[in-house]
């Protein structure tokens, strides 16, 4: 049976179908179920990071407040949990051509402003996972993944990451050919990609905890660079392209990806959702568009199944642009990933 490790869980929605009055009231409020790595009261912890140098489209910075105001703080309480607000990280300025300060690192654009800038996000990161809460991380362009990560595995060095996108993120500033910096958020966290000393604004991250290639997941890939396929290839990462959901449906993908994660312990995950993984019709204001993206039943399962481990501890929401499809379009994308948070935080059809 998919996810028999996962019984516990299981076993609890099967006996409520026969459920009396009492449980499904309690089914309507209802409380998390147990996360071995989140303390009661279980706790969402909000970090907003309005971050736009990691690629070279303004309007990422608007992601946070957008999914604020259309009502996050209640997605998040009536799915049972608290809302703790930590408002938005400053975003440090680039030192845009102050070859002093500011030298080229490879291709990479704005490494210096991109690095400072997230190693608040990985103290932040590392505090709230020390104090059992889970993070939930509003971009911001992806660079802020790496933010994510490296306060993560300061707590959690084992954790497993599920990396949601249309890309795979794994450019290193000599590999990548934009010099994106949204595109290489994992090779600064990789064992022996990236010297991080040598790289303005990333120094920090030198002797961080680094991530194994086995502690790693791709869902939804389907643009991905040729530097990038050697990466994966050479590494041996685990990846879940649009082809493997069209061959085996989401279902068995998913089931696929949490079995190599955590198949063989129950580590906590992190999952980093890009929402350029979900197809444009239903998030077209983002800046890296990709045909052949997730549905929106997809894209919501892939969030439900990964809830149901109970091991989520962290969640990125990032790369929503509403200044790229304003009106309708910004809506859609923010409703899109709104839905995406509440999937991830439990919210279930039945
Ligand atoms: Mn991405």
């Amino acid at each position: 049976m998919a996810f028999s490790r996962f019984a516990p869980r299981f076993a609890r929605s099967i006996s409520s179908t026969s459920s009396t009055a009492a449980e499904v009231v309690s089914r309507n409020h209802p409380t998390p179920v147990s996360n071995p790595h989140v303390v009661m009261p279980q706790t969402v912890s909000v970090i907003g990071v309005p971050m736009t140098y990691g690629q070279p489209l303004l309007g990422t910075n608007f992601g946070p407040d957008m999914l604020r105001n259309a009502g996050l703080h209640k997605v998040i309480t009536e799915l049972g949990w608290c809302a703790e607000e930590n408002g938005n990280l400053e975003i440090a300025p680039p030192t845009v051509n102050d070859p002093v300060i500011d030298p080229d690192f490879g291709n990479a654009k704005s490494s210096f402003a991109v690095g400072n800038s997230i190693k608040q996000l990985a103290d932040i990161y590392e505090q709230k996972a020390r104090e059992g809460k889970f993070n939930l991380v509003l971009g911001g362009d992806h660079t802020i993944g790496a933010g994510s990560l490296a306060g993560l595995l300061r707590v959690h060095p084992d954790a497993g990451i599920i990396w949601v996108d249309a890309h795979a993120d794994i450019n290193t500033p000599m590999t990548s050919e934009s010099g994106n910096m949204h595109g290489m958020p994992i090779s600064f966290l990789m064992e022996n990609l990236v010297d991080c000393s040598k790289v303005p604004g990333f120094e920090w991250l030198a002797d961080s905890p680094k991530l194994k290639p086995e502690q790693l997941v791709y869902i939804a890939l389907r643009d991905v660079d040729q530097g990038e396929k050697r990466i994966l290839r050479e590494l041996g990462i685990k990846a879940f392209c649009m082809q493997s959901v069209d061959r085996y449906g989401i279902g068995r993908t998913m089931e696929m990806a949490l079995d190599y994660l955590c198949a063989e312990k129950q580590r906590p995950i992190h999952m980093s959702y890009d929402i350029d993984a979900v197809d444009p019709v239903d998030a077209p204001s983002t800046g890296t568009r990709v045909r052949g993206g997730l549905t929106w039943r997809e894209a919501n399962y892939v969030a439900e199944a990964v809830a149901e481990t109970n091991l989520l501890v962290g969640l990125d929401m990032v790369e929503v642009n509403p200044s790229l499809a304003p009106g309708k379009g910004a809506d859609t994308t923010v409703d899109m990933a709104l839905l995406l948070i509440g999937s991830a935080l439990g919210r279930r059809i039945l």
